[in-house]
């Protein structure tokens, strides 16, 4: 424990709760938002909420409730107030003048998380887009209400005339959105050999961790792989895919990438860099839907990410549901009733990820073939390859080269045939 650590901002999570959201759905949602406050170093100071029959368009709280707020966040000296919806720019501007500090809405929170956690280029260019894109309107908003006095501004520091200072500003957003995504597109292309390198060494076993945030996707990673990927009890704690082989190795050889977490509301912005993000999962062709067993409200956190993957075009890969944290609660017989066909589990202990890994490696040996493969003297130098990628049954020596009879994914004895095909021409 360090004992200089700055006080933490102390927030007020606050949220209107309309006739169609359930009680449990409601605080569901809010002990999330709480999660994520934390995860930006926010200390929650109280919880505020109003049940109305809507939302209003120009205040998100009724007018009394308002004063209310205030109020509670004097007394508790917070200095954010967190709202768990994505609101408007009007009520933001209208929210934070009558609370008298800023307000934040879920979308800029999670926003704001997924920029502090940006490690790699890529993920930080996909990232700002985001972020630009969720600016953009409230520069809008904020230039209209800025008005007249805003433009008589205008025509100084060389902005070229007539042009309001919001004008400007936006075109600036726009010319930097731009610039950001001729930047992906050439990191993209980059990527993708790099892919089509991974996928020429590595066939087609490929698995893809999925789930939402916090399921223990990166806990699995680092078990099933023995790397050193990062885990944490924050929120998105990984943007980045990572891909690793399963350690130790099985035939066939079987790749498995780790991916950010999925959310209920995620950002618009966002859903799109998601998409990249999770071009390599989608090349997998087993997921594994990592839930945490252990959440009271994993039912929903399930629905969520199916939701997501349907928007990614990932709804027809085959997929293994993981209930994980087991150990920390949930019901086994009813989960494997319900989802049969399921592994219930936790990562904590080792017979349930040697259960786990059995079932990835199952899942790809139903794929395989058996093959004869005839490798030519000169062609000697694939026997490591074969031996890598193949369960050789038996290996003849003949005259003119050695014959293997191999079980190995089709793909697999198609790619060494042609190399000994090529090597012997
Ligand atoms: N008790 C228990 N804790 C677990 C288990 N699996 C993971 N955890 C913990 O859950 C937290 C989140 O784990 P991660 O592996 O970082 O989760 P993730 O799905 O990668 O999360 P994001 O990267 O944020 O999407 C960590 O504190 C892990 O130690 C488990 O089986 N049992
Ligand atoms: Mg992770």
């Amino acid at each position: 424990m360090r004992e200089s650590k700055p006080k933490p901002t102390r927030a007020v999570v606050a949220a209107v709760q309309v006739p169609n959201v359930s009680d449990v759905e409601f605080e569901a949602s809010l002990a999330e938002l709480r999660q994520l406050a934390k995860t930006l170093g926010f200390e929650v100071a109280a919880t505020f909420t109003q049940k109305r029959a809507s939302i209003g368009a120009a205040a998100y709280f009724g007018t009394g409730k308002r004063a209310e707020l205030r109020l509670l966040r004097e007394q508790e000296g917070a200095e954010v107030v967190l709202v768990d919806h994505e609101i408007s720019p009007s009520q933001s501007f209208t929210l934070e003048k009558e609370v008298g500090c800023e307000v934040m809405d879920r979308t800029m929170v999670i926003l704001e998380i997924f920029h502090r956690h940006a490690t790699s280029r890529y993920a930080r260019a996909q990232v700002e887009i985001a972020r630009l894109g969720y600016m953009a309107p409230r520069m809008r908003e904020a230039a209209k209400l800025a008005g007249p006095k805003d433009r008589g501004r205008s025509g100084t520091g060389g902005r070229s005339g007539g042009e309001s200072h919001g004008e400007l500003d936006r075109r600036k957003i726009r010319d930097r959105i731009a610039e950001l995504q001729k930047e992906l597109a050439g990191m993209g292309a980059e990527r993708k050999t790099q892919r089509a390198r991974r996928q020429e060494r590595s066939g087609l076993a490929r698995v893809a961790l999925v789930g939402y945030t916090n399921a223990g996707k990166s806990t699995l990673m680092r078990a099933l792989t023995g790397s050193e990927v990062l885990v944490a009890n924050k929120l998105f704690a990984t943007l980045d895919t990572t891909v690793r082989a399963l350690h130790p190795e099985s035939v066939p050889r079987v790749l498995v990438s780790d991916t950010v977490g999925f959310i209920k509301n995620l950002p618009h912005g966002l859903v799109a860099s998601f998409k990249s993000t999770l071009d390599e999962a989608l090349e997998a062709s087993l997921l594994l839907h990592v839930v945490d067993a252990s959440d009271s409200g994993f039912e929903r956190q399930l629905a969520v990410t199916e939701e997501v993957l349907d928007e990614i075009g990932a709804k027809d890969l085959p997929r293994l549901l993981v209930f994980n944290k087991i150990d920390r609660g949930g019901d086994e017989a009813a989960l494997r009733a319900r989802h049969p066909g399921s592994i219930v589990m936790s990562a904590r202990r080792e017979a349930d990820l040697a259960r786990l890994r059995e079932a990835i490696v199952a899942f790809f040996r139903q794929r395989l073939v058996e093959a004869e493969l005839f490798v030519p003297w000169s062609a000697q130098q694939l026997r490591g390859e074969i031996f890598a990628s193949c369960e050789v049954i038996e290996e003849r020596a003949r005259d003119d080269g050695t014959l293997f009879r191999v079980r190995a994914e089709p793909e697999a004895v198609e790619r060494l045939r042609a190399q000994a095909g090529r090597s012997a021409a």
